[in-house]
């Protein structure tokens, strides 16, 4: 992993690539805590997920289902169009995971349809899907249950929950292959999976590495 400044390599970042945050305060902590522990570990790295829309000239825009108050003291829960360098300030760390050769390969063959899609959800300000979200995160009792389990989440995309928008959006545009279910991925199941290029880059915070990070197969 490098650590690097955005205005270092703003020009690098690609549409599709993961950009994942994490925060010091207690919901950015609840959620790495129970992410980590469905992945025996103490605390995840991340807690959210955001998916590059668009680099125009260095201004990167992101897709992202998010619990945000905008200019207007409005309460917005949903997917909207943001951009990563009004972002930054929002998080303690971020970290950019960009594609690897057969993930980008896949995502500039099929882009059309996937920014199609993410531009659709941020039309219809697709809501917030906290229940989702919270069985995506509960996996463990998955482990023994199977689809029994009261925390496994059938495909769903009526709602969104921050790594299912962009799950569902590298499966439209075949990254993930097309019989996964895209409601089961927490942000730091995302950040394991092997479609990322071989380095990252931590953009802001305190130096932390994201264990295991590239390392669980999608195509065997
Ligand atoms: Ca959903």
């Amino acid at each position: 992993m490098r650590h690097l400044s955005l205005d270092l390599i703003r020009g690098d970042i690609l549409p599709g690539d993961h950009i994942t945050t994490a925060c010091d305060d207690w919901l950015s902590f609840s959620i790495r805590f129970v992410t980590g522990i469905s992945s025996f570990r103490w605390l995840a790295p991340n807690s959210h997920s955001m998916i590059v829309l668009a680099n125009e000239g260095g201004r990167v825009r992101l897709v992202e289902s998010t619990l945000l108050t905008n200019g207007r003291g409005e309460q917005m829960a949903g997917v909207i169009e943001t951009d990563l360098e009004v972002r930054l300030a929002a998080f303690d760390r971020v970290w950019w995971l960009p594609l690897g050769t057969r993930a980008r390969a896949a995502w500039n063959a099929n882009e059309a349809a996937a920014v199609k899609w993410l531009l659709e959800r941020i039309a219809d300000c697709t809501p917030y899907d906290a229940w989702q979200a919270w069985q995506s995160g509960h996996d463990w009792l998955d482990k023994v249950l199977s689809r029994w389990s009261p925390t496994y989440a059938r495909e769903s995309w009526d709602r969104l929950f921050c790594s299912e928008v962009v799950a569902a959006a590298w499966k439209i545009a075949t990254v993930l292959p097309s019989s996964w279910n895209t409601s089961e991925f927490s942000p730091y199941g995302l950040a394991r999976l092997g479609v990322y290029a071989p380095e990252y880059v931590q953009l802001l915070g305190k130096r932390k590495e994201i264990a295991r990070y590239n390392s669980e197969p999608v195509w065997t």
